[in-house]
């Protein structure tokens, strides 16, 4: 292991430019996070934690999907197991952007995933919105994407669809199969809207993504494993809806339950709320989603068919 002596507490400053952007696109790119130092510290903690995982010494729950390795080498939670990840995970540096995009006085992890999307047979990360498969009732829980290498159009950086987020909650889709399932839902209006943003960017800058933002990411055609850690951040005050997740299936959590519990879902950061923020009860737009998703699953049978 490289020995660290990393302290990735040292916050960035956040402009106010970045929150608006943020708050009015559902996304935000940040250069230089991270030092060159830092990059070669975190993947190398992720590949050690990894390792371990890939010979049994740890597990993240979630089982095996040979499908679903195509769309990328998947790990989470690698926190919880390894001390040098530990400390990327939970660091201010990180966290308190989290908090600042989102404009709330507190800020939670919700989990790590590694993403390691590999050359051979890659597929696309196929439209979704990620929030569709939290198990939460409020929104505004947001990704932190870190490049670990430099990401293109070639090997798949992430792209997404500013304002996204403002268009309600649609049905999660089975992400690899590669049918184009969200765009086939969209209506009229929706796909004249759609105009995606790709995201290239050197190892050390990142993306933030709100839970509810459409983004996607095109197979990695280069002939290098495309690595990249995704930390995703939860406002206190969000609450437990319930359905299966492999971060919260062991926790016996009732319906509505908040997401506080420190040993899991630590405080990343805490300061002065913003202005305007993107937390919200997101129970009413489940009910609206109710309504519409079998509509919008109906368009993209019908578009899927013609
Ligand atoms: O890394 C990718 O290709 C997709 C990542 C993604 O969907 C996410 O971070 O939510």
């Amino acid at each position: 292991m490289l020995k660290s002596c990393i302290d990735y507490d040292r916050t960035i400053e956040v402009t106010e430019a970045q929150v608006t952007f943020y708050q009015k696109n559902g996304y935000v790119q940040i250069h230089n996070v991270l030092t060159p130092e830092e990059v070669d510290q975190i993947r190398a903690d992720l590949a050690e934690a990894i390792e371990d995982r890939k010979v049994g010494k740890t597990s993240d729950g979630r089982g095996e999907n040979q499908f679903y390795k195509k769309v990328f080498l998947q790990q989470v939670n690698l926190w919880r197991d390894h001390e040098g990840v530990r400390r990327y995970v939970l660091s201010k540096r990180i966290g308190e952007i989290a908090r600042r995009l989102a404009g709330v006085a507190k800020m939670r992890l919700w989990h790590d995933h590694a993403l390691f999307k590999l050359p051979e047979n890659s597929v696309a990360s196929d439209w979704h919105q990620d929030w569709v498969y939290w198990p939460m009732n409020h929104a505004g829980a947001l990704s932190c994407w870190m490049a670990l290498d430099d990401v293109d159009l070639v090997n798949g950086c992430l792209q997404f669809v500013p304002g996204s987020h403002r268009w309600g909650i649609f049905p999660a889709i089975a992400l690899g199969t590669g049918k184009k399932d969200l765009e086939h839902m969209l209506d009229e209006q929706e796909q004249a809207k759609f105009k995606p943003i790709a995201m290239p960017m050197k190892a050390g800058s990142c993306t933030f993504h709100d839970g509810l933002t459409f983004h996607y990411a095109t197979p990695n055609l280069s002939d290098k494993p495309r690595r990249a850690f995704a930390t995703i951040y939860q406002p206190d005050g969000t609450t437990f809806r319930k359905r299966q997740h492999c971060v919260t299936n062991d926790l016996n959590l009732p319906d509505g339950a908040p997401l506080n519990q420190d040993a899991y879902f630590p405080v990343v950061a805490e300061g002065a709320p913003g202005a305007t923020s993107t937390f919200f009860d997101a129970r009413e737009k489940l009910e609206e989603a109710k309504l519409l998703n079998p509509q919008r699953e109906a368009r993209a049978r019908q578009r899927a068919e013609a």
